[in-house]
């Protein structure tokens, strides 16, 4: 059955790989599923048509035959739990990278996502300046954490999982704020998941999207 994911018809970060469809894409490409891409505008992706995908009106979705998903931990989870690649075969290292795979979203890109709305969408308000750096220090409170966990291997568990695919395309959200140099093994950890061959597929098949004439 073909795969069908949606994307940004033109994504605001004009294709740094930021947008989420990357992480579907890279996860889909380290499991060798082929898939197609639907593109969707701005104004596309609040109509009925879309909404009846994804609730929130975002991007991206997962269709597969009757199925339809939202939600890139859920996607991803999907992929993983249905082709080999992405979890380990024993039962408790597959529950610890699935462990991974939320701690990512739920406890790591919060204060991510909160970084760069302060730096994008607040940057021009009075109270900017004292606000950034105790959002910049609570992103730190996750990322010291992390990087003591993390130490010098490789990944978080083992081999690369699901959750390292997830933490890797969160961490890489900020980049452009300078704080993950601040730990030299995360950013080494984020290189090695970008230096991945299924992972620069994903990411040269979304430029190409933002990039054509
Ligand atoms: N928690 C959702 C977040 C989805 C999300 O925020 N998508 C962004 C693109 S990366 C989007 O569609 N933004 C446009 C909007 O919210 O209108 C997920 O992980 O799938």
């Amino acid at each position: 059955m073909t795969i069908v994911i949606t994307a940004f018809e033109r994504s605001p970060d004009g294709g740094k790989g930021l947008a989420r469809d990357t992480r579907v894409r890279w996860a889909l490409e380290e499991v060798g599923q082929p898939y197609e891409v639907r593109l969707v505008s701005f104004r596309a992706m609040k109509e009925p048509a879309h909404l009846a995908l994804h609730p929130f009106g975002q991007i991206p979705t997962y269709e597969e035959g009757g199925l339809a998903l939202f939600e890139t931990g859920a996607i991803v989870f999907h992929i993983a739990q249905h082709h080999a690649g992405l979890l380990p075969g024993d039962a408790n290292a597959r529950a610890r990278a699935i462990t991974w795979l939320f701690a990512a979203l739920n406890t790591v890109e919060p204060p991510i996502l909160e970084l760069t709305t302060a730096r994008l969408m607040e940057g021009d308000k009075s109270w900017a300046k004292e606000r950034l750096p105790l959002v910049a220090d609570r992103v730190r409170d996750r990322l010291k954490p992390l990087s003591a966990r993390l130490d010098d291997a490789g990944w978080l568990d083992g081999d690369f999982s699901a959750g390292d695919l997830m933490m890797v395309s969160v961490l890489l959200r900020l980049r452009a704020s300078g704080i993950l140099d601040e730990y030299p093994n995360l950013a080494a950890y984020v290189a090695r998941g970008e230096a991945r061959p299924a992972y620069k597929r994903a990411f040269a098949a979304q430029l190409a999207v933002n990039t054509r004439p």
